[in-house]
């Protein structure tokens, strides 16, 4: 048992109480989350550490697509259909560059690519990627904090039996169907989590890990050195990216299963056990037994994670900021 001796000091919302809170992002789901959350509290009083594990070079441009993701959504220009890449943007330069026979592996934007293309040029430079996005950050004028969860290189490969690929491979251009053999990634052994991640993490007390595919989103972050002892002494909640036995969103059902898993919240609670303190699954899981998971030693708890609106996904936000007030007496 955790001994919490954090306390909320002052109110920033009738019925909210006010901290700084990190949380952990990849993906589609969690930025949903995340927007629901600016509804509740100030951007800079969010902390966000991303996955990296699905950059990649594609044409000479060094592509981060989760840390774009939450770059768009604080600099209010996502495209919330797709939850990735600028809303209106042109693909001018991408269909240009098709003609002339590139391979591009993902359909970049032309203002994206720009991002990328500054991104590029900065880590050319020298510069760490944590600086990059935050002076990409910066020119967005975001006021949220936002920290590549590492700033070493770290890649999700996936084994098929077509051969090894890269993650965005696998998805975009095979659309999720190859089988799955195995999946790895790859330079996690040579790799430190970011120091601007391992110094939010020591500084403050409550982590969200969002609803995000645990297998090449959060995977990523957990897998780093150090973190899982740094989450061990925080207040911590994942919510389920699982209902029943499927995935909300994504490939997470598939590279679950190729490690073995069931694919259940069950699953994704157990990966999570050693370090969270409340687990929230949805409302419509017929498949969960919330005792399951009280037997781990983790509240369970049941909300509507269906973020299918902005009135759904501040709502969620709110329930999780409540469950961090009943954690801290
Ligand atoms: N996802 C796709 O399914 N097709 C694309 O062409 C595509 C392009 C793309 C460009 C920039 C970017 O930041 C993300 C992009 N994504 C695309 C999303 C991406 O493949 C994944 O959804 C993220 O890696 C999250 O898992």
């Amino acid at each position: 048992m955790k001994i919490f001796t954090f306390t909320f000091t002052f109110k920033f919302k009738p019925g909210i109480l006010r901290t700084t809170m990190i949380i952990l992002s990849g993906g589609t789901g969690t930025p949903k989350l995340i927007d629901g959350l600016r509804n509740l509290l100030p951007d800079e009083e969010i902390t966000v550490i991303v996955n990296t594990g699905e950059d990649i070079w594609s044409s000479e441009v060094f592509i981060t697509p989760d840390i774009d993701t939450v770059l768009y959504l604080f600099a209010g220009i996502l495209d919330k259909t797709r939850w990735w890449s600028i809303i209106g943007d042109t693909y001018n330069t991408y269909h240009q560059m098709k003609e002339l026979g590139l391979s591009e592996i993902l359909m970049l934007g032309d203002r994206d690519r720009a991002v990328n293309l500054a991104r590029t040029d900065m880590l050319k430079k020298g510069m760490t990627l944590t600086e990059a996005t935050a002076d990409i950050s910066k020119s967005f004028g975001i006021r949220a904090a936002i920290i590549p969860m590492s700033d070493d290189v770290i890649t999700s490969m996936i084994e098929t039996p077509r051969g090894q690929m890269h993650f965005q491979e696998f998805w975009v251009t095979h659309k999720g169907t190859p089988d799955i053999l195995s999946f790895e990634y790859r330079g996690i052994g040579e790799a430190r989590l970011s120091p601007a991640a391992k110094v939010a993490l020591e500084k403050e007390d409550c982590v969200i890990i969002g609803p995000s595919n645990p297998m090449t989103s959060i995977g990523p972050i957990l897998a780093l050195p150090e973190i899982k002892e740094i989450l061990k002494t925080k207040k911590v909640i994942a919510v389920s990216p699982i209902i029943g036995n499927e995935a909300v969103s994504g490939p997470a059902g598939k590279l679950m299963a190729a490690k073995g898993l069931d694919v259940s919240s069950k699953s994704v609670a157990a990966l999570y056990k050693d370090f969270i303190d409340v687990f929230v699954y949805d409302i419509r899981d017929g498949v969960l037994n919330p005792e399951d998971i009280e037997k781990m030693g983790i509240k369970a708890v049941a909300l509507d994670t269906m973020m299918t609106d902005e009135e759904r996904r501040t709502e969620l936000a709110r329930e999780i900021l409540k469950l961090f007030n009943l954690l801290s007496v």
